[in-house]
């Protein structure tokens, strides 16, 4: 470890290597609290005072403060971590990627297992250890890209490993000094709520977060607790890798408040495939405790019926979701926050303190990158005089099993209850099981549709057949996200998308959703029917 980067560093003048920061970050995460020491770029020959300084340096005071760089305005933006990017990169949507990657590897593997040129993998497991190890190792490049293009491509200014304290709307201090702004952008992200019961402070007890910081041994058993996207993700991931999973939950899979749109036979389609990969789930059912002597040893839950049941482990995820960390704020600023401690904002993302914003996991869900990087470029465009309004209650979601599964729009009993004449357009169509027919297939997709069918996904169009209107989209597969982006953008237009202008669009075939070509078979029947 490199002991040059001890204590304070001015960098402002200098341009670090993509290697020099990676050594940077690593000795400063090494060295946190004994020879911290903060990472300052400041041009402190400018003297305007900032337009705003962003706390918290995650993808929205990241994209905040480059669309403020790039209005000519002045900001700085704070970070207590030695990089910015914020939990991303470092613990949160990077890992979970890696981890549903090789969930996907791995279930082809199980599925294969002595078929084709595929070796025996029946009672074969993957290190979800030595996989942790893999991101620790690697993690740091994310991070030094994150300071480097921050700096040199974007002409940020930040103080990094640092912890800002806001003295009021105009002042922040860090590290003894005070800095003025003409507003402060409020984006310090959420942390996980654990479930009220006994035995969450056991070992072997742990979070997205604390799975890649403090897994230190080989899980062979475990109980989720809590039934979130993070739930289902990391899940679907330690069963594919061989440690026998079970999630409790308190609502049914998929239909959690947090998670809108999702269409009930894509649910099914998603859930029952989990079970269908080992995956015990019960829903409906309410943790009471976690119990070991010095390591967690099982968990304790009531079901469906009441009935108390305890479930043997050596491994406790807990997926019941995030808070936002808005404390601090309420008490120095008066932000006003909502039930779930969110920070209330309006579509400028506004608090109700004047020159006050909050964007990001800090103004509750989604908690998607979409809304931070979004919300930061709103509030920064507001800042520098363009108003701009941004509604993050509709979006492209989507979250992996060991499929990738994307929905857009709305669900077809949504679409039902709206509408007096729905069509759906669906693969496989209605009547035909899954075990019947290959479809759909696409690359990533092809072996499970020629070898077992049922494995091969699903999907569904809503239309409004009066109108003729594209309502929503819902995938279960491979490689349709870049699709989902798209199909929101030209559902959203003025105007919508028609069955009929689908159907004039260009597929790359074999495309992994087949909306295109099958819109095309129905387009010009003037009265729409299902397919
Ligand atoms: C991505 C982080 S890992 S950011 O959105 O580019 O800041």
């Amino acid at each position: 470890m490199n002991h040059k980067w001890n204590g304070t560093l001015d960098v402002t003048e200098r341009h670090l290597t993509m290697a020099e920061w990676n050594d940077l970050i690593d000795y400063k995460l090494e060295h946190n609290g004994s020879d911290g020491g903060a990472v300052i770029n400041l041009h402190r020959d400018d003297t305007r005072t900032f337009d705003a300084i962003c706390i918290g340096g995650g993808a929205g005071g990241r994209f905040g403060s480059a669309y403020l760089r790039a209005r000519k305005g002045r900001q700085l933006v704070i970070d207590r971590w030695p990089f910015l990017g914020g939990s991303c990169p470092h613990q949160a949507c990077v890992p979970h990627h890696l981890f549903s990657e090789a969930a996907r590897e791995l279930d082809l593997m199980r599925w294969f297992s002595n078929k084709l040129w595929f070796p025996d993998f029946t009672d074969k497991r993957a290190s979800i250890l030595e996989l942790v190890k893999v991101f620790l190792a690697g993690r740091g490049t994310a991070h030094a890209f994150m300071n480097w293009q921050s700096k040199e491509q974007l002409d940020m200014e930040y103080i990094l490993n640092a912890s800002a304290f806001v003295v009021d709307e105009h002042t922040v201090e860090v590290g003894g000094e005070r800095f003025q702004a003409k507003n402060i952008i409020l984006g310090t992200g959420a942390t996980t709520v654990l479930p009220d019961i006994p035995g969450t402070d056991l070992k072997g007890v742990y979070d997205f977060a604390s799975l890649v910081e403090e897994l230190d041994y080989e899980p062979t058993r475990c109980v989720i607790i809590g039934g979130s996207k993070v739930a289902i993700e990391y899940g679907s991931f330690f069963q594919a890798a061989g440690c026998p999973t079970t999630i409790v939950s308190r609502s049914p899979l998929m239909k959690t408040a947090s998670l809108h749109h999702v269409d009930e036979d894509l649910r099914l389609y998603v859930v029952d495939g989990m079970r269908k990969r080992g995956m015990t789930i019960f829903e409906g059912a309410e943790p009471v405790a976690i119990q070991g002597k010095t390591r967690v040893e099982q968990v304790i839950f009531r079901d469906a019926d009441g009935v108390e049941q305890c479930l043997p482990c050596d491994f406790v995820f807990i997926g019941t979701g995030e808070r936002p960390n808005s404390e601090h704020y309420r008490e120095v600023l008066g932000v006003a926050v909502g039930g779930r401690g969110e920070i209330l904002v309006n579509k400028k993302m506004q608090t109700n303190v004047p020159n006050v914003f909050a964007i990001g996991d800090l103004i509750g869900p989604p908690m998607e990158m979409f809304k931070a990087r979004k919300g930061g470029m709103t509030a920064a465009r507001n800042i520098m005089g363009e108003p701009y309004e941004f509604d993050w209650q509709d979006y492209p979601d989507f979250l992996h099993s060991t499929y990738e599964v994307t929905w857009v729009g709305l669900s077809e009993a949504e679409a039902r209850d709206r509408y007096k004449n729905i069509a759906i357009i669906q693969m496989p169509p209605k009547g035909i099981r899954n075990d019947e027919i290959p479809l759909p297939c696409a690359e990533g997709s092809m072996l499970y549709a020629f070898m077992i069918p049922e494995l091969s996904g699903f999907q569904k169009a809503v239309v409004d057949a009066d109108s003729r209107r594209m309502l929503g989209f819902h995938h279960v597969g491979f490689g349709a996200k870049d699709a989902f982006q798209y199909l929101d953008h030209l559902m959203r237009r003025p105007g919508g998308i028609t069955v009929d202008e689908m159907g004039e669009m260009n597929e790359l075939f074999l495309n992994p959703e087949h909306f295109i070509q099958l819109s095309r078979l129905r387009a010009g029947n003037e009265s729409l029917r299902d397919l």
